[in-house]
């Protein structure tokens, strides 16, 4: 993508985001209505819907011949990543924003023929917005985020992830997620996977690690950790296909070798 044309697209994408952010923030007491998906936990609110509903109006009247990838059923059934494609969570940690009305993102990137070209994730209550465009560096409200450290011994790293990986799971064995659990000087769980990937790129933690994730929930963080020097893999290091659902590991590359071959490939079932 032309960077004048990419610079243009970003500058439109962050004022929706600020927008619909916004209109959020006015609305975060009013009455949910509160549906459930795949099982009792898998939350959905008519704000997640709204706000989908809200940029998918705005891309396909100003952007028609765009394709949008999004969560709630309000963009397009896409069999191929050709062409502009807007990777859409209108809300990401439905559940944080339920229960806490805080710890909670938008989350948009925007890929351009299977390249992360733009990324942008919203914490909308803290306010805090996480950017980048592809080779022009990653940004924290307006602040470049410098390149993650290279000198992090795993036993003073700290590792986000959900408590799952230590119960018994289809992917690895827990007694080698125990030990990691155990290697690492910390761990920690946010429930919003965007703010997880934004958090990695900060390098306030050094790596997630989660087990299924669809297309929307890493798209815009992807584009975010490249920009970094971060790596995005499978949790058993293979790339990531964004038309379809991934285990996910995005993390520092000082420690992503390690923890990949020492825990994950060696105990994968
Ligand atoms: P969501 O809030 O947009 O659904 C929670 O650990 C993280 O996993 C959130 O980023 C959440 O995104 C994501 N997630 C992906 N699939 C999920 C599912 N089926 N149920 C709940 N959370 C899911
Ligand atoms: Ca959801
Ligand atoms: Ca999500
Ligand atoms: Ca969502």
């Amino acid at each position: 993508m032309n960077a004048d044309v990419r610079e243009t697209l970003f500058r439109q994408a962050k004022e929706w985001v600020l927008e619909a952010g916004s209109t959020i923030r006015t609305k975060i007491n009013d009455p949910l209505t509160i549906d459930t998906k795949s099982n009792p936990n898998d939350l959905v609110t008519t704000m997640d819907k709204d706000t989908e509903v809200f940029f998918a109006g705005k891309i396909r009247e100003t952007y028609p011949e765009h394709f949008i990838l999004s969560e709630e059923g309000f963009g397009d059934e896409l069999s191929t990543m050709d062409g502009t494609i807007w990777i859409i969570d209108p809300i990401d940690g439905t559940m944080n924003f339920v229960h806490q009305k805080r710890n909670f993102a938008i989350s948009i990137g925007i890929y351009h023929d299977g390249i992360g070209e733009i990324g942008l994730i919203y914490d909308v209550m803290g306010d805090v917005l996480y950017s980048a465009q592809r080779t022009k560096g990653a940004y924290k409200n307006g602040q470049e985020i410098p390149p993650l450290k290279t000198d992090i011994p795993l036993k003073e790293a700290i590792l986000s992830l959900n408590h799952f990986w230590l119960c018994e799971n289809r992917l690895v064995n827990e007694k080698e997620m125990q030990r990691l659990v155990k290697t690492v000087r910390g761990t920690r769980t946010y429930g919003s996977a965007a703010l997880e990937f934004a958090y990695t790129a900060e390098g306030i933690v050094d790596g997630y690690l989660t087990m299924s994730l669809a297309p929307w929930d890493i798209a815009a963080g992807m584009v975010i950790l490249e920009e970094v020097g971060g790596v995005t893999t499978t949790a058993d290091g293979k790339p990531v296909n964004m038309l379809s659902k991934n285990s996910v590991f995005t993390s520092n590359p000082y420690v992503q070798k390690e923890i990949l071959n020492d825990f994950l490939i060696k105990g994968k079932k």
